[in-house]
């Protein structure tokens, strides 16, 4: 009796190992769905957006672990991804912009997620935006032993389709057509799903789902939505009436206690003067919800496929978003910031004999902890440059005590803290913003000159990236762009 307790105890305090067989055999390592969607903020319903409807999310959501202090390592699609998958900050790897071509820019040898799942007997295929710039771009085919390609992509991005100029409406300055300089893209499209591109990623992945494997799989599903420009079959806006639109909750004066550097990049004389002169603010909430549900009935697609497949037990899914969105908050439009609408975003664990259903964590988390927890959960060894550690866990039990902040960057060192209850931001020129999150969730109030503060600031401060590299891409770092216009300026 005695020693049955024991073994029972001792089942209790191990857990389930996924790569663990109950022989104490390995037993076959767990698949992986890697789910990656693009500009998601965190409006969705499970996160407590009244307005959206993402039922698919929520859905899945319930089924794991959800987060509700997760951050990307940069709010930008290129840098945020780069981080993730190579397990390099931007700090350390240099890549801080859409412009920074990371294979040329990362040390030699270092592994991605999917070629570390490769080189590791996984059968390792991929479709949509899981790099910047999708099947083309910035991927590395080579990671990866097979991939979507780009023909397969539908309407809305593909130059020769007719609907191209005549239905996307812009506001701001691109008037003409949604290929203007700038300005904030939008507009229904009289196309059916099936004519756009994440259709197309999502039934190439179910189809690659249905069929029996071999190896362990790690299959990789991209998003191209809700990325501008705000085009989905026009279903998707009639579930949204535009007198019903509610507003974000804006402070006019936000900006007052903002210093420079912020205010740089807010950029209210930009996208969001643009909106205001036309006058068409809420036809882009409008439009952006829209398209998040498109999203959502992509990844509802994709998970009823995945439920029927025979992977359905043995399958691991991870599923995030790149970064925020501002939508006229702090005047600001976008990501390209270091606040928290431009920073947070949905991120979700669903992870067989691990995660229990219903799971929330309200520990702060960035994504540099996926490329460790991916190793960890599937018995892979952990690259030595890989950043981060495993958040495996909080995916056991989501209140296991975690004193790591959340650190995000946004080009050459500037870089945001963010523990449970502040928001500590510094510019690379020394500039400042605190913010009392816990009571303070919309960040109004800049505590950083107030002397009561100094203790969070400085234990916060303690968090900031020692590392920061050159910036060598197309985007140079602003300080020394600054230097240089006041030489030419001197020499004039
Ligand atoms: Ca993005
Ligand atoms: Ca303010």
């Amino acid at each position: 009796m005695k020693r049955l307790l024991m073994v029972i105890l001792c089942l209790g305090l191990s857990g389930f190992n996924p790569t663990q067989g109950a022989d104490d055999k390995p037993a076959a390592k767990p698949n992986v769905l890697f789910i990656a969607i693009d500009d998601l903020r965190d409006w969705v319903g499970y996160l407590g957006n009244k307005q959206v409807k993402t039922p698919n999310l929520d859905k899945l959501a319930a089924r794991g672990v959800h987060f509700t202090r997760s951050f990307c390592a940069s709010p930008c699609c290129n840098p945020s991804r780069a981080a993730l998958l190579t397990g390099l900050r931007p700090g350390t790897s240099g890549v801080y912009g859409n412009s920074d071509d990371w294979r040329k820019i990362v040390p030699e040898g270092t592994v991605t997620i999917p070629l570390h799942f490769k080189n590791n007997g996984y059968h390792v295929v991929g479709a949509g935006k899981i790099f910047h710039g999708g099947a083309g771009g910035f991927n590395r085919l080579s990671d990866w032993d097979d991939y979507l390609s780009d023909r397969g992509r539908g309407n809305e991005d593909d130059p020769n389709a007719p609907v191209r100029g005549k239905k996307h409406k812009s506001a701001g300055q691109a008037k003409e057509g949604w290929d203007g300089v700038g300005g904030i893209r939008f507009g229904p499209l009289d196309c059916e799903d099936k004519d756009m591109a994440d259709y197309q990623s999502v039934s190439y992945i179910v189809k690659k789902l249905s069929q029996p494997q071999e190896k362990p799989f790690f299959f990789a599903c991209g998003m191209h939505k809700p990325h501008m420009p705000w085009s989905v079959p026009k279903k998707y806006y009639e579930l949204y009436p535009l007198d019903k639109i509610q507003l974000p909750k804006v402070q006019e004066n936000d900006l007052d206690d903002i210093p420079p550097a912020g205010i740089a990049m807010a950029k209210p004389n930009g996208d969001h003067a643009a909106i205001l002169k036309s006058g068409r603010w809420k036809e882009a909430v409008q439009e952006y919800l829209a398209t998040i549900t498109f999203c959502d009935a992509m990844i509802g697609r994709l998970i009823e496929g995945f439920d029927k497949s025979a992977h359905k037990d043995n399958t691991i899914i991870c599923l995030w978003s790149d970064h925020g969105w501002h939508l006229g908050e702090k005047q600001h439009w976008r990501k390209f910031a270091l606040w928290e609408e431009a920073t947070r975003a949905p991120y979700m664990w669903i992870v067989p004999g691990v995660t229990k259903p219903g799971g929330v964590c309200n520990r702060t988390v960035d994504y540099m902890q996926i490329y460790p927890t991916l190793c960890d959960l599937c018995g892979l060894p952990k690259p030595q440059h890989v950043e981060g550690e495993s958040i495996r866990k909080l995916l056991t039990d989501p209140a296991a005590p975690w004193d790591k902040p959340a650190i995000m960057t946004w080009l050459y060192n500037n870089h945001a803290i963010r523990s449970e209850d502040w928001r500590y931001i510094r510019y690379a020129n020394g500039d400042e913003e605190l913010y009392h999150n816990s009571m303070d969730p919309l960040e109004w109030t800049n505590l950083a000159k107030k002397p009561e503060y100094a203790k969070e600031k400085e234990e916060l401060a303690k968090w900031l990236p020692k590392v920061n590299k050159e910036q060598t891409g197309k985007i140079k770092n602003p300080e020394k762009k600054a230097k240089k216009a006041k030489k030419r300026a001197a020499a004039s």
